[in-house]
């Protein structure tokens, strides 16, 4: 099937008239939106909910946010920067970034802000879109970057509206709340827990960590870049470009993805170790170190990264709480056995509703079919690009795509690069739709699914990575296989509608 791309690629950005709609302005967005207006395609338009571009990194802003993926992997592979401050980025600088480069890249023109997707149809060949303040858009080709983690999942614990003090979900961060010297409760010991029990662990009277499952840490040192390595980066486009291509830790990504989907290989043995004895060498209290010692296998839930939690949780204010919560009274948490733990503040560090993506937009695609429908059971895509009867709709960081701690730029480039090639076949004016067939669905997700139950993500544990029935949603095979799927596209899992046909057929509805 290579004739057909070959016949195409070379008409990459030909048909100016060819209108896209790139849906939401983080860091996948806009990576689209770049990518579009380099290809010479000049009828492009983002829509962003928020008023600001970032995503992930706009709506998060508790304190100690940091990026665990090294800071110079962190960043687009056509635009690496020098001024990194340390090894993992603080979140801060990386929305910096992104808005800097949005606007090197001119992305920040083709922004539409404060204006919410909520319903995009699929209609006549061309997909019908609905802002929430009522504004209508028509594009030929959708792209759906609606990030993975947008939906904040509250914890279903009575009374937390009779809380007297301050309450907010932590991706939902009220910065006007004073934390110095004060009383606060963090609910949750995912990352965003850890993190914020780490920068808070000083500054506060007290700090009590409501663990439901503890969690194993990986140790990470996370040095400053000096003036002076920060001048050798700019004055040095190599040594920028071996930072951003670092070997030592592009081989610990591979061995790590490598152990992820072998559970029971060496890797994840040595992974394991590592986890135990950072638990082990830094926990001096016996009966803290049992608190904080899962029963569960490290990497099963998300493994988390940090220099300094354990550190934290040893200080003289912070307590680690391990009771079952009864609720939330106007002075504090209620656990079942009677215990009020009174607080000013309470941080609700529960994570996220993984299992929206594009969702709670109303998408309609041929047929009248409904993606809320196709996605009753749980959410899933071809490769994680496309649904089937979703034609020239396609997603960055969808469903089943891979997760894990590595850095998501870097996979929303390769997703891009094979996007790029499908595009080029709506470009090329010979197809007029373009979309999964179910038939290539069906056989990607049962072998996906057969092969993401014996990841380590399935190996017994709650996390954000299972899906409904308790299937890890991920991609699972190795980083090796992924780039070579995004290498080129098997257009014989596509079902492309020659876009005479398309067009006849919407001339039929037409009438
Ligand atoms: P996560 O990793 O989903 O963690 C959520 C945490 O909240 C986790 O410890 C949960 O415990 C806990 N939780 C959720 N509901 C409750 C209730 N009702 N009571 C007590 N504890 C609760 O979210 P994060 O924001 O930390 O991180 C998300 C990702 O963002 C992270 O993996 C990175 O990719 C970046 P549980 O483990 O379910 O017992």
């Amino acid at each position: 099937m290579t004739g057909i791309r070959d016949g195409v690629m070379s008409v990459l950005g030909k048909r100016q008239d060819l209108r896209f709609v790139v849906i939401g302005a983080g860091m996948a967005g806009i990576l689209a939106g770049i990518k579009l207006l380099q290809a010479g395609y000049r009828n492009v338009t983002l829509y962003e909910k928020a008023d600001r571009i970032g995503g992930t990194w706009r709506e998060n802003t508790y304190p100690g946010l940091t990026c665990d993926v090294p800071s110079h992997s962190y960043t687009y592979s056509f635009e690496p920067n020098p001024d990194w401050t340390r090894y993992l980025p603080p979140g801060a600088e990386i929305q910096a970034y992104f808005e800097r480069t949005t606007r090197k890249y001119g992305v920040d023109k083709i922004i539409r802000f404060n204006e919410e997707i909520i319903r995009c149809e699929y209609q006549q060949r061309q997909w019908h879109l609905e802002t929430r303040s009522g504004i209508r858009d028509i594009a030929d080709v959708v792209v759906a970057a609606t990030g993975v983690l947008h939906v904040p999942r509250y914890p279903a614990i009575d009374g937390m509206e009779s809380f007297s003090g301050d309450l907010f979900h932590t991706a939902r961060w009220d910065h006007s709340v004073p934390l110095d010297g004060r009383r606060i409760g963090v609910i949750g010991t995912g990352s965003t827990g850890v993190q914020i029990v780490s920068a808070l662990s000083e500054r506060m009277q007290k700090l009590v960590h409501f663990q439901r499952t503890p969690q194993w840490i990986m140790p990470v040192e996370n040095p400053f870049f000096s003036e002076e390595q920060k001048q050798a980066f700019r004055d040095d486009p190599e040594l920028l470009k071996y930072m951003q291509n670092e070997p030592e830790y592009l081989a610990n990504v591979e061995r790590f993805n490598n152990a992820i989907v072998e559970p029971d290989s060496p890797a994840m043995h040595e992974i394991e170790a590592i986890v135990r004895d950072n638990l082990e060498n830094s926990v001096d209290d016996p009966v803290l170190r049992e608190k904080l010692r899962p029963n569960y296998r490290a990497a099963c839930k998300r493994l988390i990264y940090s220099p300094d939690f354990y550190q934290a949780v040893q200080r003289p204010a912070v307590e680690v709480e391990t009771g079952a919560i009864d609720r939330i009274e106007p002075k504090g948490v209620r656990m079942k056995d009677g215990t009020l733990h009174e607080l000013d503040i309470i941080a609700l560090a529960t994570g996220f509703q993984a299992d929206q993506f594009m969702r709670p937009m109303n998408v309609t695609g041929r047929g009248g079919v409904e993606l809320n429908d196709v996605w009753a059971a749980r959410p899933r895509a071809y490769m994680a690009i496309s649904i089937p009867e979703f034609p020239n709709l396609f997603m960055l960081n969808g469903p089943n795509g891979p997760v894990g701690n590595f850095s998501l730029i870097d996979i929303a480039e390769h997703q891009w690069h094979y996007i790029e090639q499908l595009i080029a076949l709506i470009d090329s004016g010979k197809y007029g739709e373009v979309s999964a067939s179910k038939e290539a669905l069906e056989v990607f997700d049962s072998e996906r699914i057969a092969a993401a139950k014996r990841t380590i993500f399935g190996s017994g544990c709650q996390s954000w990575y299972l899906d409904a029935e308790g299937v890890p949603a991920t991609w699972p095979w190795s980083q090796q296989r992924f780039y070579e799927a995004m290498s080129q596209p098997d257009y014989t899992a596509y079902q492309l509608v020659a876009l005479a046909e398309a067009t006849a057929d919407s001339a039929v509805s037409d009438t």
